[in-house]
């Protein structure tokens, strides 16, 4: 096992690696910028270094300081977290080039899911059902035309390397298709310096379900069942609960057998997470994250498990020691992303935080790295907060959620928690009767 970690990240996640470090007996570094000097993960940290200036990419984003700072402390292994430089394959290659282990996946199997088409081609070419669509890049309007002409209006074009809804544009009809085209196209090159596009059949009412693995590069591949992330706001998830409303155990067994089977047949390794569209009982793969998620959580509490311990041991080299028939799914998780922002317009609120009280009491996690007198600062994601219920049934995650999000106190700065409750009380969320698209009519009412 590593003798030390470092955590090249800040918040709620450096707190939650730094756990996880602290339960395995592994003393661990923090990493900061100047500004995240009193920051709780660095309070709370064994031991910190700081990285540069309050700009992500001159601090969290700057892989000779992160590097370094791994070096100089003795660090084995590096967790990268979410976000940052949780995906980029050429930090995972640094930081293996220096003889330290990166607490993920292989460089190569970053890259492979990064690439959009690759991506799809991988899981496609193991049994995993994708919307219909181009076979890999179109490289022109002629071409996108045919493509549409086989599928059927409306269409997407989608940047290869893409993500997060950037460089994506539906096209309703024939007409529109050629405007569409440059348009994502554009986007794609100034987005990603990239401007490789592909088409698929565009699905108008999906929910965004996912599924969550773990491998350990000795062929033993697992899934911990689906989570339903389809409660978002321009591409920012809100609400995610374990499991879906809206699939069986027979749909979740099913899709997870071909989706391990995909995985192992790659040799992937660590966390991963399959996104699908899922829309009127049909599955559809669209892309993978190579990285721990923020809403890992919910997951964890229906099954019980660390998915943080767990990517420490498989990094350290072990075997997983369970196959997926010890893998239970009891009862309901719903998280709540409490961000710094007002939860009308969506405007970031950073800014002093003058008292904080956290709800607990049963089936209540809380992952923050707020306190009372801490200043949010303007230079970084918003969310402040996860709050995590689990219950027996969704009706009583729900009203667990509820009687937590009422017992949530954040004061000083605006935070989204009344969207929160809006959303919780509200018959349709209740009812599980929701598609990617109900959160952007629901915020303007
Ligand atoms: C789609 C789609 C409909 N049809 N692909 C948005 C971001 C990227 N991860 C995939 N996205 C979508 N792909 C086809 N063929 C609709 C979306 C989409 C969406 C997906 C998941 C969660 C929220 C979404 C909100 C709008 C559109």
């Amino acid at each position: 096992m590593f003798q030390k970690i470092l955590i090249a990240n800040r918040g709620e996640i450096a707190l939650r690696i730094q756990r996880a470090c602290r339960e395995l007996g592994i003393p661990s570094v923090a990493v900061h910028s100047t500004v995240d000097a009193d920051a709780m993960h660095v309070r709370l940290a064994d031991e910190s270094v700081c990285i540069g200036p309050p700009a992500a990419k001159d601090s969290y984003l700057n892989m000779p300081a992160i590097l370094s700072a791994a070096l100089v402390t003795g660090a084995e292994a590096i967790h990268p977290g979410y976000g940052f430089l949780a995906e980029n394959a050429g930090f995972a290659e640094m930081v293996e080039a220096h003889g330290i282990t990166f607490i993920g996946p292989s460089p190569a199997h970053i890259r492979m899911m990064g690439d959009k088409i690759a991506a799809k081609e991988a899981m496609a070419r193991r049994g995993v059902p994708l919307v219909p669509g181009s076979d890999g890049v179109v490289a022109d309007v002629a071409k996108a035309r045919d493509v549409a002409g086989r599928i059927g209006y409306p269409v997407l074009i989608k940047a290869t390397a893409g993500g997060g809804g950037r460089g994506m544009k539906v096209a309703q009809d024939a007409a529109s298709l050629e405007e569409a085209f440059a348009i994502a196209r554009t986007e794609a090159r100034a987005s990603f310096g990239n401007d490789a596009v592909y088409v698929e059949k565009y699905l108008d009412h999906p929910r965004h379900i996912e599924l969550q693995v773990m491998a350990d590069g000795h062929g033993n591949v697992v899934h911990f069942g689906e989570r339903d992330c389809s409660l978002q706001r321009r591409h920012q998830k809100l609400v995610e609960e374990a499991g879906s409303p809206a699939l069986s155990v027979a749909e979740r067994d099913k899709l997870g057998i071909t989706a391990t089977a995909a995985l192992a047949a790659i040799g992937y390794r660590n966390a991963g997470t399959l996104e699908f569209l899922y829309q009127d009982g049909q599955f559809a793969f669209i892309e993978m994250n190579t990285r721990l998620q923020v809403e890992h959580p919910v997951t964890e509490m229906v099954c019980g498990i660390d998915l943080v311990r767990e990517q420490i041991r498989i990094a350290a080299g072990a075997a997983l020691g369970y196959g997926q028939g010890d893998i239970r799914f009891s009862g309901h998780a719903i998280e709540c992303r409490i961000t710094a922002e007002d939860p009308a317009s969506f405007v970031p609120t950073p800014g002093r935080v003058t008292a904080f009280h956290a709800p607990g009491g049963l089936g209540v996690r809380v992952d923050s790295a707020l306190y009372a007198g801490y200043f949010v600062p303007p230079y970084y994601d918003s969310l402040v907060a996860k709050l995590i219920v689990h219950a027996p049934t969704r009706a009583d995650a729900i009203s667990r959620m509820r009687r937590a999000l009422g017992e949530f106190a954040i004061v000083g700065i605006q935070t989204t928690i009344p969207l929160h409750q809006r959303i919780v009380d509200d018959a349709a969320f209740q009812r599980g009767d929701y598609t990617v698209h109900w959160l952007e009519g629901f915020v303007g009412r």
